[in-house]
């Protein structure tokens, strides 16, 4: 029987983030290479042969689709080694799952120790691999884990990624340790349609829209939706106003792709609830209120301001992208110039957000609630505001706070900042 939460198998698109982290020449390479059974990853006897944060995106039996990232020692030295320590420490907080590698014939180093401080305090999963076991006595390294094991309470166990022995232990570890630890996302659509009411969801199929099929907010809100026994109707932006005459009993609510917001809140009345898909990813994946709080900073960018975009993914990106291109532009001609925009994707979001006046956070569909927030936590910690896609664009197309109606707190949180902000601006 497979034993895998039947949330997590559901949502399947989701790619769990396992990173591995320890001294040079720990042994994170050559793990890597043996859990994913893919030889992909550099290994060699010079100290430092990884110096990024390297992905590999494979199937973990029976999780699933999941991402291990390989990083660069925590022992490096000099100023380009401490730059790497940084970004490898940078990507920690955001993982699903921590794996420490130690080398069992060194024992725990004092960046070891450091490090499990770190997952201590950002609340990481974690799990430790004692390698490099075949260069002990036998049973020695498997001693060391139970000792660590017992000390820390991190999950331990030796291996050999040389030999290959051991790992199929790493790996059940890093199993149990993922369905003990996974927090589902929340559902898009808790407590926004009674029964016996309907939900119009609309969809554009423009030629942004991928082809013959729906993306996957728009397919998980009609599968919540049903499995609640509620029904819905989905229609194009141009078919709005009649769907909403034609019903005997208005919608319980309106929910609509970010980017036709604009054309649809004219054709939805007043008094019937709207929203779109993108605010209801960043409630089922984030922290609404806190980012619905970062909006407030939109209207007051000028040019020249800096911005981040954060892509938690490495899609392919279109013409007229919508982080890369629209957001960006939207934001210029409310601020009357451009601004300096970068651009993060996946595991190059930067440890230092501080040069930013905020982050705009893509929705997520492909990582974990836990690395959302934990990413919108580290913004907070460095006192920059986050905000996201649709929350933006609902901000910058003038369908604020009407799109926000649904959730009360984030729309208190959102005028209240945004109260401040005019304050200042006075
Ligand atoms: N004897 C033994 N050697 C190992 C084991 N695992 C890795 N090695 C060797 O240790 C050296 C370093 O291995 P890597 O996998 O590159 O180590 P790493 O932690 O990725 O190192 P950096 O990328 O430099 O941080 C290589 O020569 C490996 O062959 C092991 O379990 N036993
Ligand atoms: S919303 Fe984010 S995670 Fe989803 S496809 Fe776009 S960049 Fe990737
Ligand atoms: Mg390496």
């Amino acid at each position: 029987m497979n034993s895998v939460p039947m949330t997590l198998q559901v949502q399947k698109a989701l790619r769990l983030h396992i990173g591995l982290f320890g001294c040079r020449n720990a042994g994170k390479s050559s793990l890597v290479n043996r859990l994913t059974g893919q030889h992909l990853s550099i290994v060699s006897e010079i100290p430092g042969t990884t110096t990024d944060p390297v992905e590999k995106a494979c199937e973990l039996h029976p999780i699933g689709p999941v991402v291990f990232i390989d990083t660069a020692g925590l022992d490096d030295r000099g100023e380009l080694g401490s730059e790497r320590v940084k970004r490898s420490l940078a990507v920690l907080g955001w993982m699903d799952l921590a794996v420490l590698v130690v080398d069992s014939s060194r024992g725990l180093t004092d960046e070891d120790r450091r490090t499990i401080s770190i997952i201590r305090s950002k609340g990481v999963p974690a799990v430790a691999a004692f390698n490099q076991s075949d260069k002990l006595p036998e049973g020695k390294a498997a001693g060391m884990a139970a000792a660590f094991a017992k000390e820390t309470g991190i999950p331990a166990a030796a291996c050999s990624a040389l030999l290959g022995e051991g790992t199929e232990a790493v790996r059940t570890l890093i199993v149990k340790k993922v369905e003990e630890t996974w927090e589902p996302d929340r559902p898009l659509t808790e407590g926004l349609v009674p029964e016996g009411r309907t939900a119009v969801l609309v969809v554009p199929i423009d030629f942004g829209a991928p082809k013959g099929r729906l993306i996957p907010p728009q397919v998980q809100t009609i599968r919540e939706l049903l499995d609640a026994g509620r029904r819905c109707l989905v229609v194009l932006e141009t078919q709005v106003a009649d769907a909403i005459r034609e019903m005997k009993v208005p919608p319980a609510i309106v929910i609509t792709d970010s980017q036709a917001i604009k054309a649809v809140a004219s054709q939805v009345p007043d008094e019937i609830p709207l929203t779109t898909f993108s605010i209801l990813m960043a409630r089922s994946k984030s922290d609404l209120p806190a980012l619905a709080r970062g909006a407030a900073v939109l209207p007051t960018l000028r040019p020249g301001d800096r911005v981040l975009i954060s892509e938690t993914c490495s899609h392919n990106a279109q013409d007229g992208d919508i982080g890369r291109v629209k957001i960006p532009n939207w934001i210029a001609r409310n601020a009357g110039g451009p601004m300096k925009v970068d651009i993060a994707v996946a595991k190059d979001f930067p440890s230092d957000v501080t040069p930013y006046k905020v982050v705009i956070q893509c929705g997520g569909c492909m990582v974990t609630r836990r690395n959302m927030l934990a990413r919108l936590r580290e913004c907070e910690a460095q006192g920059v505001p986050m905000t996201n896609y649709g929350i933006a664009i609902s901000q910058l197309q003038g369908v604020f706070p009407r799109t926000l109606e649904p959730f009360p707190e984030a729309k208190a949180a959102w005028l209240e900042a945004a109260g401040k902000k005019a304050g200042e601006a006075e």
